[in-house]
């Protein structure tokens, strides 16, 4: 180990890290059982510096985190600031332009309640939750919301499956019920009485657990920016934008299938499935083609945004009389 670090063994935990951050470590140390004789005489600081043991911070980075090449996007990334300056969060205000505003947001601490149909309901804050999910990864993937704009651009985050495994639903459990924070003094949208705040989202078990399923963290090699959904949103490609519900506050296990804040609004515009689909038209506009940010080039929609080889399995043989309904 450099010998710089050793410098740091004989300085108190406290003279080098925040004390919030210090509790932190020393609380997650004693529930790994770090804390015991073994490590006895080793700073904390320098097992973190030389990488013993990933530190609160290291779990929910370095960024930018390890593309997996699996995932590569096929279309050109969109320009950063379209993507960040281009946002849907009602929360903040219906237009596009709410990144500002969105400032107000405070992602640290950012307390995540599991709970529902699991066997052991758990609050935790997301850094927490996070170190506990291990490492994080970079995908690029394709983005289509249901008002026909479309971007393509990395992700980093863990597979939504690593939560899904964490929270340990039981048997009963059929669905995840995924809600945002609520706070009307932070999100002026929240104002509207006429939503049904707070923002709601639900998949099956078996796509949150499908491996495009994607629980993110960051986006262009960064921490997510609060317009983005920090600090954790959902992002499930094949689907229509409004299911990947941004700054999640709590994840519920269920067996009664969630109703979405949309779906809520209007069931016949923005149905449960929401599956991305050129031949289903919203009633008011084509879904047959996309307009991609940035370029403002149209191209065609593609089935399942053009991940069906990784998702038409799960709905295989589901509502044989009614192709709109996997749609709707
Ligand atoms: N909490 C919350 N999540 C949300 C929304 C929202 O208004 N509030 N908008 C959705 C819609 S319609 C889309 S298209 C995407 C947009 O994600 P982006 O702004 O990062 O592109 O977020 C989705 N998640
Ligand atoms: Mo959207």
């Amino acid at each position: 180990m450099p010998i710089k670090l050793q410098q740091n063994w004989a300085l108190p935990e406290t003279a080098v890290t925040p004390e919030n951050i210090y509790m932190n470590r020393r609380q997650w140390l004693q529930a790994a059982g770090f804390a015991g004789a073994g490590f006895a005489g080793v700073g904390l600081a320098a097992m973190f510096a030389g990488g013993m043991i990933n530190p609160a911070r290291a779990a929910i980075g370095p960024y930018p985190a390890p593309r997996n090449e699996a995932y590569v996007g096929g279309r050109a990334l969109t320009p950063e600031d379209e993507a960040t300056t281009y946002t849907n969060f009602y929360e903040f205000g219906s237009s596009k332009n709410i990144w500002r505003r969105a400032q107000k947001l405070t992602t640290d601490p950012w307390s995540v309640i599991i709970d529902g149909l699991v066997e052991t309901p758990v609050t935790l804050d997301a850094e927490d939750l996070l170190r506990q999910l291990g490492g994080l990864e970079e995908r690029i993937y394709r983005h289509r919301c249901v008002e026909a704009w479309a971007m393509t651009v990395p992700w980093t985050g863990v597979a939504l499956a690593r939560l899904v495994a964490f929270a340990r639903p039981t048997a009963s459990a059929k669905y995840l019920r995924m809600e945002t924070f609520l706070d009307p003094s932070v999100a002026p949208g929240q104002k509207q009485d006429w939503y049904p705040w707070p923002y709601v989202e639900g998949l099956t078990l078996a796509e949150a657990t499908n491996e495009l399923a994607f629980l993110a963290t960051g986006i262009y090699g960064k921490p997510m920016p609060a317009q983005n959904g920090a600090p954790l949103r959902l992002v499930v490609p094949w689907k229509y934008g409004f299911k990947s519900i941004k700054s999640i506050a709590r994840f519920t296990f269920t067996d009664q299938r969630p109703v979405s804040f949309w779906e809520q609004l209007n069931a016949k515009e923005y149905g449960f499935w929401a599956n991305v689909n050129p031949d289903v038209s919203h009633p008011r506009w084509s879904q047959a083609s996309e307009r991609l940010l940035g370029s403002g080039d149209r191209v065609p929609t593609q089935i399942y945004n053009g991940y069906g080889a990784e998702v038409a399995g799960l709905y295989a043989g589901m509502f044989p009389n009614d192709k709109r309904a996997l749609f709707h």
